[in-house]
């Protein structure tokens, strides 16, 4: 048996079969403290590796998208990585399978890595999963990262934080800019993707983000809107080349926005480690019989965090 420090350095070594065995562990959430010795390298400094989120609406076409990055990136030499995480439910690993067989053309391709990352098997905790599996993907080397995630509440803009740049990727039926405010869309987005811009309605779309864009306050950074089709692969060249001009304001004159930004990711990190570890040591602490009564509502909850 090795320990998660052990698997940790096998994984950074460049073994894959080790590196699957590492993010499994942290999705399990149980690389712990291991995790503090990784080397990574982006800390305090934008830059390498280039972390892309993608979000939005389910089916939107994001992991065509992120497919496609992979094949630009690849062909510009990079390492890469795709991290697809589904805080949707347990039991719906649909969309993840079909995710894989679209990526198994990388297969054999050693400067590829997909994985797929859901709550199955723990309590929350995946928007921390995310966070440090982006870490080890760092340590790992990989050129660039792209963490893909359902939009559709809170929960996902805790997983899209980790990115240096957020791509949120819409299409002409996701309806109009209301909702896209209402989701917390707009105040995420660092570039707007139109996808599925071989149907009709994509460019009424991208005019009414261009003026919400407009109405923001912001940093500094105007968020661009793209009209795309990840399946025709039209517009994909645009989009890269927006979040690589999003990456470089990062490293200059965005640079405080960008600190500030993974500052609060930061901290919030610290905050659900914290939250993680006092929900497990509060169910031990109460301990199985008591437990048992709060199950059988023979103990109310206030009364047993007052036992606690
Ligand atoms: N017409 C059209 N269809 C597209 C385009 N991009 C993706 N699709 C299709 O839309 C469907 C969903 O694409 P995915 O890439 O799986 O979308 P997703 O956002 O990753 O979906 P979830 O991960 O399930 O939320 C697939 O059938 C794609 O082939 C596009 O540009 N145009
Ligand atoms: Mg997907």
């Amino acid at each position: 048996m090795l320990t998660a420090a052990e698997i940790l350095e096998r994984a950074v070594s460049g073994e894959r079969r080790w590196l699957a065995r590492a993010v499994t562990l942290i999705e399990h959430r149980r690389a712990g403290a291991a995790l503090a010795k990784l080397e990574v390298r982006r800390r305090g400094e934008p830059g390498a590796p280039q972390v892309i989120g993608l979000t939005g609406p389910p089916g939107a076409g994001k992991s065509t998208f992120a497919d496609r990055l992979v094949t630009e990136a690849r062909a510009a030499g990079k390492r890469v990585a795709v991290v697809a995480v589904d805080p949707s439910s347990p039991f719906s690993g649909g969309a993840i399978l079909g995710d894989r067989i679209r990526m198994e053309r990388h297969t054999g391709d050693d400067g590829v890595y997909v994985r797929s990352l859901s709550s199955r098997g723990h309590l929350g905790g995946l928007s921390t999963a995310t966070a440090e599996v982006v870490d080890l993907l760092d340590a790992c080397g990989f050129d660039l990262i792209v963490v893909e995630t359902v939009g559709v509440g809170q929960s996902e803009l805790g997983v899209i934080e980790v990115a240096d740049t957020a791509v949120v990727v819409l299409t002409p039926e996701s309806g109009d800019t209301v909702q896209t405010m209402k989701a917390g869309l707009l105040e995420i987005a660092d570039v707007f993707v139109v996808n599925k811009a071989d149907r009709p309605g994509a460019d009424r779309l991208a005019r009414e983000l261009r003026r919400s864009v407009e109405l923001t306050e912001n940093t500094g950074w105007r968020t661009p809107v793209h009209t795309a089709s990840a399946l025709e692969k039209q517009g994909i060249d645009q989009v890269l080349a927006s979040a690589t001009a999003h990456m470089d304001w990062c490293c200059g004159e965005g640079r405080e926005a960008w600190r500030r930004r993974r500052g609060d990711a930061q901290v919030r990190l610290f905050l659900d480690l914290v939250a993680e570890r006092a929900r497990r040591d509060a169910l031990s602490g109460l301990g199985e019989s008591r437990e048992a009564a709060l199950r059988s509502f023979a103990l109310s909850p206030h009364a047993a965090m007052e036992e606690l």
